[in-house]
């Protein structure tokens, strides 16, 4: 293993943070989870805020070294372990694509999404910062059609982002279920990795369900 500093992730569970958690687990490489419960607003309290001052998961520190953002922290933590060929190397002709969906992602897919959902009017396509809505999904469906993965045949850390972000977003309808993201969504929902944390979320949900409740019934 190439990095031997300690690795923690602070986490809460059914969220951003998830897909960090599932990385690490397909990077097997040992890790702590700081747990917040955010149904009790822990993200907000000054612990948490001196690590991430926006109150966000995820977050990880690698030893001394802090990232936030989801991009930067599967960035991050794929290129820490090369061994797990989840990222092309920096001479590899894939480190471009791959860097794309990894940045297309925070920097146009949820301000995208997020414009919608508000019913926000988007401004003209040299003005948005993703060009249009839909010009942003027929790329990701047209990358995928080609498939099976973003990259081709080759599986990588930005499948994890994409496969996770696709899977809640079209859930709550954010997204819609076009054939090729549902088939993208089934094969990596299919991953060991995925189905582990999704079963530990739901059982630290339900827990942090329970401390809520029972801090409003003491209150
Ligand atoms: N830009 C951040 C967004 C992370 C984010 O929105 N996380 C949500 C959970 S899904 C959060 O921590 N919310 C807590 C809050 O805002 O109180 C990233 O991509 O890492």
């Amino acid at each position: 293993m190439s990095n031997t500093l300690p690795i923690t992730l602070y986490y809460s569970p059914q969220t951003r943070a998830t897909g960090a958690r599932v990385l690490l687990e397909e990077l097997k490489v040992p890790y702590t989870l700081h747990v917040l419960n955010m149904k009790t607003g822990e993200q907000r309290q000054p612990t948490y805020l001196s690590i991430n001052p926006l109150g966000k998961v995820p977050a990880i520190h690698v030893g001394d070294t802090l990232v936030t953002e989801q991009g930067a922290i599967y960035l991050y933590l794929a290129d820490l372990f090369p061994e797990a060929r989840l990222a092309p190397a920096l001479t590899d002709s894939d480190r471009g694509a791959y860097l794309r969906w990894l940045f297309i992602y925070g920097s146009c897919f949820e301000p995208a999404v997020v414009d919608r959902y508000m019913k926000r009017e988007p401004s003209s396509m040299n003005e948005t910062p993703y060009a249009s809505y839909d010009s942003l999904i027929d790329l990701l469906e047209d990358t995928l059609k080609k498939g099976p993965y973003l990259l081709g045949d080759r599986f990588t850390a930005a499948d994890l982002l994409w496969g996770i972000a696709l899977r809640w977003t079209t859930m709550f309808g954010l997204v819609e279920a076009r054939p090729a993201f549902q088939a993208y969504m089934e094969r990596i929902g299919n991953r060991e990795s995925l189905q582990k944390v999704s079963a530990e979320d739901a059982k630290m949900v339900a827990e942090h369900e329970a401390a809520a409740a029972q801090l409003k019934a003491n209150a």
